[in-house]
């Protein structure tokens, strides 16, 4: 297939091609095929619009080519020629369209919503430098642009143009597409809007830019630093622009499709991913009544054509907008806002369900609630809390609108594409029935006592960590211990996930190992985290584990037996390197406050057993795997709860009550470190945990601890490790996205 293409493109053999020429063969390749492909909007008139600030896609070719079917024989191909598909794969940029779990789950749900053949397509913006790039300098992160798109990509450009009217002047955008191609299945889209005007060229410095220039920046990058009125007010631009051209696209679209627009609830639904384009109901309403549809006919279609997805209980991270801000960027929708608010203060005089509040801020997540029809969370544990804490008044009034849809991930990237070797093993061991229907996967529980399965599984994280320590060696010229435990948190850097109680960690195994306490097994303990470019102590925390990683590298003494490396610009393409190769999934949130996680799912559907708390799907995890097969600590939830409601929480008391707590947290500060390190940013780290501690890392710290010596200790007997690796790869069939889809749409979308 390739040979051909190859001589009719070039007029050169395979062989002789440089891997961009053959990337770009492949890249047309794939969009033909594509094309051809039968689109699921011809499947059923109701179509659902994911709309969403982040689609983290991660590289598409090795994706792709699974899902076409076409993966085995590219690869023999490209084999013939003495090429490898991971040279090809190099020359894709990863879209940075995304931070982190939200992202990656809207990403894993296309690819499902097409694999089940679903009619829905995802609805973004098409930032040109996304995220930024992390790099590392002076043991401290800096952020760099990171343009990604190039000349030819999976971008198609569309012709549809919709106007967008700001306050003081009006923006014409213009579409992309990418495919979402179906794993044997059916094609969508990815619709990311953009706008023409955008110019690369205001940034300076790393990645500072004018954000008043909002014409030249719209699209720019993803969450723009908002600290400061300009960059909040620039998010709100983005959204507006985000939400119209959707709700334009639907409306356009539904009539189509033969909607009447008094029925649009019979031809579309929209799954509001957060609070990020939660404008999108005012702005539809807006449009209807510019059809002629009086506002309280408008108000009962919009009422039952939205849902809203809460992914998160974190206050901060609940978007209120100053009415000002919504004045000056969308006055059009303003007054449909205060009719809205009015509507519902007038049944419910509970301020804490207002809209509007009382310093004239609009409250996102309060207009989902009470304007969609469907109110969910996004694993168990984060939906119970939900219902009986955060959104208690709501739930008590809307019951029926409540509902928990636990996440979930495709196990095409997670499973088929970042780790074959193990999918070739399950298709030997138990045939290949698991890649449609993922619960298949238990039938690998009855090869628990088959000692050629042990010793294969074994076999494959091994040559895993060894991909995984070249890996590091090409891009970060470090080395690691390929003999040792694979201890791994990836994931934003938040203190709510408490990285920094997994360093404290590492402090306190340096400090044994330096009294002569050595490890039977050496350890190996990776991380990898972006902060967002504002926040200080997230940013203070990397500088700690860079600091420490440094203090060992240069350590005779300790680094046989404990290496700390943090990876840089953690991505997508570097979690598929990553999760393979991990023995211990460090999932260590403060209970309560995780939502879900998914990191977690990935980790043990890869034969790692996590050592966690009870938090988000860790609960879930939990009950599948059962005690012997997860390392679980820490309070619990409610007691969390508690706490935060008595507001007593004192972190000296525990630092003067644990001398391990006292020991590690002194090291933050002592003259080993600050001769590495920054003494402005060790010293903030040390006052804010002794003064404040927010997340409560000290309570959890002595079980943290003894729970890891203990699974530490449980890895020595590689049989009995093996077995639990087993149980949870048997058990993670429950966290494919084709499972959370198919609960979507049965009870919120019915497509
Ligand atoms: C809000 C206001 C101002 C600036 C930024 C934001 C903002 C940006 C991104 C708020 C939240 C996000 C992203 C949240 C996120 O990724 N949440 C994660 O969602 C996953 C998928 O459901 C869960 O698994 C994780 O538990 C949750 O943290």
């Amino acid at each position: 297939m390739l040979k051909e293409k190859a001589t009719n493109v070039y007029g050169k053999e395979l062989k002789d091609l440089t891997n961009e020429e053959i990337y770009y063969l492949l890249l047309d390749l794939c969009k033909d095929m594509a094309d051809e492909k039968k689109a699921s909007y011809e499947n059923g008139k109701k179509k659902l619009y994911y709309i969403s600030a982040e689609f983290l896609i991660g590289k598409l070719m090795g994706n792709n080519l699974i899902n076409l079917g076409i993966y085995e024989e590219v690869k023999k191909e490209l084999a013939e020629a003495g090429k490898t598909l991971c040279e090809i794969e190099e020359v894709e940029n990863e879209p940075s369209l995304g931070n982190g779990g939200l992202g990656r789950l809207a990403a894993c749900f296309l690819d499902s919503i097409a694999t089940l053949g679903l009619n829905g397509d995802g609805v973004g913006l098409n930032y040109h430098l996304g995220l930024f790039k992390q790099e590392f300098v002076k043991n401290l992160q800096k952020e760099e642009e990171n343009p990604w798109i190039t000349e030819k990509s999976w971008l198609k450009r569309q012709p549809e143009e919709f106007t967008v009217q700001f306050g003081e002047f009006a923006m014409k955008s213009v579409l992309y597409d990418m495919d979402v191609i179906g794993y044997n299945n059916r094609i969508n889209r990815l619709h990311l809007f953009d706008v023409e005007e955008v110019d690369e060229g205001i940034v300076k410095d790393g990645i500072d830019f004018d954000k008043a220039d909002v014409k030249k920046n719209l699209t720019l990058f993803l969450y723009p630093d908002d600290s400061t009125e300009e960059g909040r007010l620039l998010r709100v631009y983005q959204q507006y622009f985000m939400v119209s051209c959707g709700a334009q696209l639907i409306l356009k679209e539904a009539k189509e499709r033969g909607s009447n627009l008094h029925d649009l609830y019979d031809y579309a639904v929209v799954q509001i991913n957060d609070t990020h384009p939660s404008m999108v109901i005012p702005e539809l309403i807006r449009l209807l009544m510019a059809e002629g549809i009086d506002i309280k006919e408008a108000i009962t279609i919009i009422e039952k054509t939205c849902a809203y997805t809460n992914h998160t209980i974190l206050a901060e991270a609940l978007e209120k907008w100053p009415m000002h801000y919504l004045q000056k960027v969308a006055p059009a929708i303003v007054p449909i806002i205060c009719v809205l608010d009015a509507i519902k203060k007038a049944e419910y005089s509970d301020p804490s369900m207002a809209i509007i509040d009382h310093e004239n801020r609009v409250h996102m997540a309060h207009m989902d609630i009470h304007y969609g029809f469907s109110v969910n969370g996004v694993a168990y544990l984060h939906t119970e809390i939900l219902k009986d804490t955060e959104l208690k008044q709501f739930y008590d009034i809307y019951p029926q609108k409540f509902n928990n849809k636990t996440n979930g991930i495709t196990f095409r990237r997670w499973l088929l594409h970042c780790n074959p070797e193990l999918a070739e093993l399950l298709d030997e061991q138990i045939g290949s029935e698991y890649k449609k229907d993922a619960k298949n996967l238990e039938k690998l529980l009855t090869k628990v006592d088959d000692q050629n399965v042990l010793d294969k599984l074994l076999e494959i994280k091994k040559d895993n960590k060894k991909v995984l320590a070249d890996f590091l060696k090409e891009t970060q010229d470090i080395e690691i211990n390929t003999d040792a435990i694979f201890d791994i948190q990836v994931k934003r850097l938040h203190e709510y996930k408490r990285q920094q109680l997994n360093i404290l960690y590492g402090i306190h195994k340096y400090l044994e190992i330096k009294a002569g306490k050595k490890p039977t097994t050496p350890i190996v303990m990776i991380f990898g985290a972006k902060a967002a470019p504002a926040y200080t102590i997230a940013k203070d925390i990397i500088h700690l584990i860079l600091c420490m990683q440094e203090l060992i590298e240069n350590d005779e003494d300790v680094k046989p037996y404990l290496q700390i490396v943090m990876i840089e610009n953690y991505n997508v393409t570097k979690a598929e390197e990553v999760i393979p190769a991990c023995d211990i999934s460090e999932q260590i949130s403060l209970a309560s406050k995780e939502a879900s996680g998914t990191g977690n799912m990935k980790f043990m559907l890869n034969g790692a057993v996590t050592l966690g708390t009870e938090d988000g799907a860790n609960v879930e995890i939990h009950q599948l795997v059962g005690d012997d097969n997860i390392y679980i600590f820490g309070e619990k939830s409610e007691t969390v709860i508690a706490r935060y409601a008595r507001g007593d929480y004192r972190s000296k008391d525990y630092y003067e009550k644990s001398e391990m707590i006292k020991e590690a947290v002194d090291f933050i500060v002592s003259d080993e470190l600050m001769k590495i390190g920054k003494k402005e940013n060790l010293e903030r780290l040390y006052n804010e945990l002794l003064n404040k501690d927010w997340f409560m890392t000290f309570p959890d710290m002595e079980e943290y601890v003894a729970t890891k010596e203990k699974a530490y200790a449980d890895y020595e007997d590689r049989n009995a490790w093996a077995k639990k690796m087993v149980v949870n790869i048997a058990k993670a069939g429950f966290f494919s996205s084709d499972r959370t889809i198919e609960e979507y749409n049965k009870d919120i979308w019915h497509l």
